[in-house]
């Protein structure tokens, strides 16, 4: 029998090909070069230093759309996108944030439903790292219902001219383009915003106590006029944002993983070294306990993800697929958090450990991409036929 390694009982890492394997290595590589050292001095500040620099490094890895075909991207499966969201957030989820606003939602918006021009215009400079997007879809006052929003496009001549306010927008502040969902006469419709255009601007949100290593920020539209094609022209519905979620999502049920991994290893290498009552902790039943129950819902989860991959691949994943697994991976991925900051104790709430920071960040992971709720809803729905939603 091959040797047991105890930071992988289940033996997962076998599930990997040697293509997964590469962009595990490549995407830890640069995390454990770049990021890491300083990642709990950018949360401790509530900034990313030289982000352009650091969408650009991203950009040479090839992450940004790396599961997107033609214009620069990858072209990547969908089971490697994912792993390289687990390595990614494995150092912090604003870090897979920025990946997964850039490439599942922004650049996944102008590919899927924008005109050529549109897509030759942007997406090699996104895929780049030249050029960062943002996505706009939460309002003030409208987040799990989004067919209530209140921004607006109307015509004006052959222009558009955009009005109201979105809110909570990952990269807003710093984006050079932005996607934004407006209602109109004919529906809700996507526009792709050039952020300099006059009557935008993106002042960014502090305060904020989760994903402090991200950018978060308000995005203001007063009277901005567009011209006839900054429209996306190949949608209009819902179906336009919800399909772009989709793609976020699928990322997160990955990435929420990683987080889970940095904490089950903090905590088993915090377990072994912490002695007291003259023993390491990781000698008490209960600690054991606490690692074994953490063990067992990060092998599961990560199971999950890989099944999930192996569907999208194959092109069979269902939206309601994805809620299960964004609902379940990120729920025990922050239960697996909260257990570790547990074991480690006082230091469990330092940043000088990964793991109140992970903690603290899921927080966000669990609202953004759809709520809990949103997910239980929708699994709701589809075993029992019912909708509880309105
Ligand atoms: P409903 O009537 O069910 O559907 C309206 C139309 O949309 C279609 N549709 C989908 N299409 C593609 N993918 C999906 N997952 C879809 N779900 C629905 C549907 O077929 C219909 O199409 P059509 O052609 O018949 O019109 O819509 P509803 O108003 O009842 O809403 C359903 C609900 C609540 C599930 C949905 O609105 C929802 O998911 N709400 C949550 C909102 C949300 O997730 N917001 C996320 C904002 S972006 C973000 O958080 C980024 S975080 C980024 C980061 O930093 O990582
Ligand atoms: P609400 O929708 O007001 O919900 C409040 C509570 O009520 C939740 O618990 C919810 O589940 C519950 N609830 C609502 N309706 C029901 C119901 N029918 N049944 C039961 N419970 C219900 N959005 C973007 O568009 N782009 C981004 O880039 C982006 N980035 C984000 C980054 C961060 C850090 C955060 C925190 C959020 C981000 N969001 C972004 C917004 C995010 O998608 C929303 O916060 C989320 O969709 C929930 O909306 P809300 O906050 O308005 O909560």
């Amino acid at each position: 029998l091959p040797p047991l390694d105890p930071q992988d009982i289940a033996g997962l890492n076998e599930l990997l090909t040697e293509d997964e394997k590469a962009v595990a290595d490549s995407v830890r590589r640069l995390c454990a070069d770049r990021i890491d050292p300083y990642i709990g001095e950018w949360f401790e500040r509530g900034e990313i230093p030289d982000i352009r620099g650091l969408a650009k490094e991203l950009g040479e890895l090839g992450v940004l759309g790396m599961h997107l075909e033609g214009y620069g991207c990858a072209g990547m499966s969908a089971t490697q996108y994912g792993i390289a969201c687990l390595e990614l957030e494995a150092t912090d989820s604003g870090l897979r944030s920025l990946v997964s606003v850039q490439g599942s939602l922004a650049m996944f918006a102008i590919w899927k439903w924008g005109s050529e021009e549109q897509k030759q215009q942007w997406l090699p400079r996104m895929a780049a790292g030249e050029a960062i997007g943002c996505f706009g879809l939460t309002e003030p006052d409208v987040g799990s219902d989004p067919a209530s929003m209140r921004t607006r496009a109307r015509r004006d001549g052959s222009d558009w001219v955009l009005d109201g306010r979105k809110m909570w927008i990952t990269n807003g502040s710093v984006a050079d383009v932005a996607v934004v969902w407006a209602q109109t006469d004919e529906g809700v419709r996507g526009f792709v915003v050039p952020t300099d255009t006059p009557g935008f601007s993106a002042p960014e949100i502090k305060h904020k106590l989760s994903l402090r290593a991200s950018v978060t920020s308000e995005l203001v539209l007063d009277g901005v006029r567009l011209p006839a094609d900054a429209v996306l022209p190949e949608v209009t519905g819902l179906k336009g944002p919800l399909s772009c979620l989709n793609e976020a999502r699928f990322g997160i049920v990955w990435g929420a993983v990683g987080a889970a991994r940095s904490c089950l290893q903090a905590a088993q290498s915090y377990a072994a070294e912490r002695t007291q009552f003259g023993k390491p902790i990781s000698a008490f039943q209960l600690t054991q306990q606490k690692l074994v129950d953490m063990n067992l819902e990060y092998t599961k989860a990560l199971l999950l993800a890989f099944h999930l991959g192996k569907r999208k691949d194959a092109g069979t994943l269902r939206p309601e697929q994805i809620s299960l697994g964004k609902l379940n991976n990120v729920r025990e991925a922050l239960q697996i958090c909260r257990t570790a900051r547990t074991i480690l104790g006082a230091n469990g709430i330092s940043l000088e450990y990964p793991v109140i920071r992970h903690m603290t960040n899921l927080e966000s992971v669990l609202t953004y991409e759809g709520t809990s709720e949103m997910h239980t809803l929708i699994l709701g729905q589809a075993m029992t036929g019912q909708s509880a939603f309105r």
